[in-house]
């Protein structure tokens, strides 16, 4: 070993030994450093989809139950308004890019007529097997009045199957974990989290101890998404109907961590809207999703529908990797403090 040889040579011969363990010891330091770093480097992005290239469709595989739902993963949201008639925008800053996913489901032009439906599209060729984060955008488009509201955004990660749309109020699809948030009010319970089809009731895991952002205890939802319209229907305090809202899921398989947070575009930080540590661990492998889902049999109208855009899946470094350089580097300071005395 060249460098080595080197090293000893401007040595004295009575600190040899102390070097060599010295540098050993830096070496394994230095080995475990760059190993974090290129874990870190190696790792950090999974999956990425901004839906730009007009291709998206042939990368993620559609499910749909209900006749009428749809998918256009080249939508062009340039021209979208909102309720008041203004550009709905963009959900991330300074990008100019206007090309996204567009659900629906149990869309028409016909009020009265309808039923329960759902779709959600599946990412092709992504397997999660370890800890992930992921985030998105995502928007509530409302503005038929007349039509029904209250529909779902469904969304998960670690699906082992691309099979089975989260439909009314459950999903059908028999893996993964999944989070669902109402539009609006409509129902009993606008946030749910879910292991494959078993939804978490457990009031203190959700934000403001309650699954209901309507709830006057809920405090922090509404503070969260205010209401932008007044007595209007279009937006209500603590539902996410439109706006646009950058979402995050987190898993952490060592500590069994599953987390759902919220923010809007221009807030630092997300809010946690919901929490658990998961000692079971039984969904540890598959693909993510993004869907739709309205519970009602009245109709959505043919501006309801959600819009996803900017998803990203990010690995999580595992800690092992720190504890071996926190070991060496705590003996490579040992030795440092060996040989100064
Ligand atoms: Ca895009
Ligand atoms: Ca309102």
């Amino acid at each position: 070993m060249k460098l080595n040889g080197q090293f000893f040579s401007r040595c004295g011969a009575r600190n040899a030994r102390n070097h060599r363990v010295s540098f050993a010891i830096a070496s394994l330091a230095l080995f475990a450093a760059g190993s974090v770093l290129n874990s870190q480097a190696n790792s950090a992005t999974l999956y990425t989809e901004n839906f730009d290239d007009g291709n998206a469709s042939s990368r993620w595989t559609t499910v749909t139950s209900g006749p009428v739902s749809s998918a256009d993963f080249a939508f062009d949201y340039t021209s979208v308004l909102d309720f008041a008639g203004n550009p709905i925008g963009v959900p991330q800053t300074g990008q100019t890019t206007h090309t996204g996913l567009k659900l629906a489901a149990n869309t028409g032009s016909t009020p009265g007529s309808g039923t329960i439906a759902g779709i959600n599209a599946y990412a092709n060729s992504l397997n999660l097997t370890t800890s992930v984060v992921m985030t998105f955008d995502m928007y509530a488009h409302f503005t038929d009045t007349g039509f029904g509201s209250t529909n779902y955004g469904t969304y998960g990660f670690y699906h082992s199957t691309q099979t089975g749309t989260f439909n009314s109020l459950g999903p059908v699809a028999t893996s993964g974990y999944w989070f669902t948030n109402s539009s609006d009010n409509g129902t009993s319970s606008a946030m749910r989290a879910l292991e494959v089809g078993t939804q978490d009731n457990t009031a203190a895991r959700y934000l403001d101890v309650s699954q209901n952002p309507g709830a006057v205890t809920s405090v922090t939802y509404q503070s969260l998404f205010p209401d932008q319209d007044g007595a209007g229907g279009f937006s209500q305090a603590g539902y996410v109907l439109n706006r646009w809202v950058n979402v995050r899921l987190t898993r952490d398989m060592t500590s069994g961590l599953v987390k759902w947070e919220m923010k809007n575009p221009n807030d630092a930080n997300y809010t946690t809207i919901y929490s658990v540590i998961d000692a079971t661990q039984t969904q540890n492998s598959g693909t993510i999703t993004l869907g739709m889902t309205d519970p009602f049999a009245s109709l959505s109208g043919p501006n309801t529908y959600f819009l996803y855009d900017n998803v990203a899946v990010s690995e999580i470094p595992e800690p092992a990797s720190l504890t071996i350089l926190g070991i060496a580097m705590a003996g490579f300071l040992g030795v440092r403090r060996r040989i100064a005395r």
